[in-house]
């Protein structure tokens, strides 16, 4: 199917969106499973675990500085822009969920908006109590740095495989929801993401169980498409800008 006019939301309705690698993908940012994805290069398990880390702090570092590296030039696209301004429109019965850790978003305007992996420019100690910091520091070759208050490893501030999902942001989206499906229709949309890693993945069916309707936008059928009431296949700059009322609509 092919988006050729927004979703209809009335005066009542709430907006949740998730969004996956893809939506940056039209920025120039590489995906993690696409053909040169990110992953190719390095197995996840070595570079965004935590056992991958205690392992080889100095080859985490090398993988996340280059993403730093790389993430410096780019600019958000079509789809970040219709997202924050659909923000702008819906205010608080609107909220972003984003696996993205790239900064796009926020650079596109999104302010309320749940980072759940976390964020490429911000460090945090991998074992005391000192505050997560902004951090865009790319580290030369073979640098671990650490912590200048207790001198263990400092690590980037994202979440890994295996690890969890920040308490206090799954109560956020949690209690998004609730509120959202009190108070009238939730209509909840996917861009760019292969429904591969959860608890992301399973967002569609927590909030088709609670009637929302589930539209899905990727460049091909996601792991989870089924699971979607509608699947809109194209580029997120492309369709996101249409479906989200933005310009592209009129
Ligand atoms: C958790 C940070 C509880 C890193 C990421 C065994 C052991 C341990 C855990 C597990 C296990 N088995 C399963 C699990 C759970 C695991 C999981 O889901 N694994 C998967 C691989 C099976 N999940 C976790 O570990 C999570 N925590 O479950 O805690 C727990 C604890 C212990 C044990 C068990 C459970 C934590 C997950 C978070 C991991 N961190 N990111 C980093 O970014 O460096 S995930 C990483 O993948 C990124 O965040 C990325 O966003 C995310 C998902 O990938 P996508 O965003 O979907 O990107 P992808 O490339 O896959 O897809 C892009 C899509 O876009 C494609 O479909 C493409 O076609 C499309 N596209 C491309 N261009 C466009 C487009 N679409 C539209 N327009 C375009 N232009
Ligand atoms: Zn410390």
């Amino acid at each position: 199917m092919h988006a050729r006019s927004p979703i209809p939301l009335g005066d009542d309705a709430s907006l949740l969106v998730l969004t996956g690698a893809g939506v940056s993908a039209e920025s120039g940012v590489p995906t993690f499973r696409d053909a040169n994805g990110l992953w190719e290069k390095y197995p996840v398990v070595r570079v965004a675990s935590p056992e991958g880390f205690a392992a080889d702090p100095a080859l985490v570092w090398r993988f996340y500085s280059q993403r730093r590296a790389r993430a410096k030039g780019v600019v958000p696209n079509a789809g970040h822009v219709a997202i924050a301004e659909v923000e702008r429109r819906l205010g608080e019965r609107f909220l972003l969920v984003t696996q993205n850790v790239d900064g796009l978003h926020r650079q596109a305007g999104s302010a309320r908006m749940v980072e759940m992996h976390g964020n490429l420019f911000r460090t945090r100690c991998s074992r005391c109590a000192r505050p997560p910091f902004e951090d865009a520091t790319v580290y030369a070759d073979g640098t671990v740095p650490t912590c200048d208050a207790c001198g263990a490893f400092l690590r980037p501030d994202i979440v890994w495989f295996g690890e969890m999902i920040a308490t206090d942001d799954m109560a956020r989206i949690e209690a998004f929801v609730n509120r959202a499906t009190t108070s009238g229709p939730l209509t909840f949309v996917a861009a760019g993401t292969s429904g591969v890693v959860y608890p992301a993945a399973g967002m569609v069916n927590a909030v088709r169980a609670r009637g929302a309707d589930t539209w899905l936008v990727n460049a091909e059928p996601a792991n989870n498409a089924s699971q979607f009431a509608h699947f809109v296949e194209g580029k997120s700059g492309e369709v996101l800008p249409v479906l989200l009322g933005g310009r592209g609509s009129r």
